[in-house]
């Protein structure tokens, strides 16, 4: 056997070895996987908030979440109906609870209570552009116009219970619309929408 034909079964060896090294490897392995969100301070009284996320809406035209924010920057909004839950795939109908079914702009605040230690795994589905952040760390960006699509499982380990802020910016630009958020949490079952009762918000 010549030195080349050695070389050549060592190259191919090693490759399977690799191969069968990232099969080998776990599916979780490249989930993206949070902790350290920061809950409120201080944590508001339960007995006093509004249901639902507090919501301020643009009457814009962008392709992405960086046009949105340049427009919010001169622009002032509009307050709208508080948004009970992320529950959203209107098809061609009106926008979250905005009076329009194109060119909208939310910027979506309030708090999510996570009332129990542990392993959180979230699901972001959209279109359009979507960015998602709690506890002051930014969670998922899908920030550019797309039909409907589903974020990979966002994992949160949480240490300590409580309110957190939540902070979601979305825009739809034309035709469908969709924006809802999933969650399996501890304490709550399979996967399913984050229900109403975890949202509050400060206000009217
Ligand atoms: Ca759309």
């Amino acid at each position: 056997m010549t030195l080349y034909l050695l070389d050549r079964i060592f190259l191919s060896v090693r490759a399977a070895a690799v191969l069968l090294l990232l099969m080998a490897a776990p599916a979780w392995a490249d989930t993206p996987s949070f902790s350290g969100l920061k809950p409120a301070v201080p944590q508001p009284d339960a007995a006093t908030l509004k249901p639902g996320l507090a919501v301020t809406y643009y009457g814009v035209e962008v392709n992405s979440l960086r046009k949105l924010e340049e427009n919010m920057d001169y622009m002032d909004g509009t307050p709208g109906t508080p948004i009970p839950m992320l529950n959203y795939q209107v098809g061609a109908g009106n926008v979250l609870t905005s009076n329009s079914n194109d060119m909208v702009g939310a910027d979506i605040k309030g708090f999510i209570h996570l009332k129990n230690p542990g392993r959180y795994m979230f699901m972001v589905h959209s279109n359009d552009g979507v960015r998602l952040t709690i506890g002051e760390k930014m969670l998922f960006e899908d920030p550019d116009v797309h039909a409907d699509r589903f974020s990979d499982e966002i994992i949160v380990e949480i240490s300590e219970p409580g309110w957190y802020p939540i902070h979601i910016l979305y825009f739809e630009k034309k035709n469908t619309s969709t924006l809802e958020l999933y969650w399996e949490a501890p304490g709550f079952g399979d996967m399913d929408y984050v229900p109403e009762e975890v949202f509050g918000h400060i206000g009217e």
